[in-house]
């Protein structure tokens, strides 16, 4: 593949985001996508929204959660980065703007420090990082069906689409993050519930890993970036009318409006 190829399908899968519509998944046309095109795809998809003039404001891991990985059937995390029109002020989540989200539970970090890898430590991240914070990210695949193979999420920005980030600002060393708990309802009712050891034995993990698979293409994580370690729980579908509630042990509590 050449790079006018990576470009050319970068821009379908925006217009796909920008257009609310599904696209046939890249490995249907192309069967040998590799894992290393996946990310060349992926890099041009984030050097045109950059050039749009959006700002990238951190990254994300994804498929970090064995019940996951299951879901998904993938064998490896992925990570993909998160842009500052994906961050939803507020506490109402608007279907008409995306093609069929799904929800997550998720702990993120707030880094004071860069971080390089490779060979990064837990205990390297939390020195790094200034805040925890809980979060909430909506995936929402540019595919039919919410359906792909593993190059495929990757070069569809690991389907990152927006993220309501908590207020809760807690000092890492304040919390055990490996034994933080969730539970997510809908509209009173238990659907889900997760703890922080779902997320690769401990979120803190989630970024060293992140670190290293930047280092590979001899980049950093930066200073204020936030940074979402994955899904503690599955991914929930959501419908008009849904009131979702989301609480941490120790990070409190979030909960948006579902509207059409
Ligand atoms: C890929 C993104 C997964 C997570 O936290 O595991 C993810 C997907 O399932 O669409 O963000
Ligand atoms: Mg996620």
């Amino acid at each position: 593949m050449d790079r006018n190829q990576y470009i050319s399908i970068a821009q379908r899968l925006i217009d796909a985001e920008v257009g609310k519509r599904e696209v046939t998944r890249i490995t249907t046309e192309h069967p040998d996508l590799t894992v290393d095109d996946a990310y060349r795809i992926q890099e041009e998809l984030v050097g045109i929204k950059l050039g749009q003039g959006y700002r990238i404001i951190g990254a994300k891991m994804g498929l970090t959660n064995p019940a996951k990985m299951k879901q998904m059937r993938v064998e490896e995390p992925i990570y993909g980065y998160i842009f500052d029109y994906m961050v939803v002020d507020g506490n109402v989540l608007k279907l008409s703007e995306l093609i069929h989200p799904k929800v997550e539970a998720e702990i993120a970090f707030i880094l004071g420090e860069d971080l390089e890898g490779p060979g990064v430590t837990i205990e390297q991240v939390l020195a790094a990082a200034e805040y925890v914070v809980p979060a909430l990210e909506m995936i929402d695949s540019r595919y039919e069906n919410f359906q792909f193979t593993l190059p495929d999420v990757i070069a569809d920005n690991t389907s990152a689409s927006r993220v309501f980030i908590g207020s809760a600002m807690r000092k890492p060393a304040d919390l055990e993050l490996d034994l933080v708990g969730v539970t997510l309802a809908v509209n009173g009712e238990l659907k889900d519930l997760g703890a922080g050891a779902a997320v690769l034995g401990h979120p803190a993990q989630s970024v060293a890993m992140l670190a290293g698979m930047l280092s590979r293409k001899g980049l950093k994580l930066k200073a204020g970036q936030v940074i979402l370690t994955g899904g503690m729980t599955g991914a929930l579908m959501l419908s008009p009318g849904d009131t979702v509630t989301v609480k941490w042990d120790g990070l409190g509590t979030m909960e948006f409006r579902v509207e059409e």
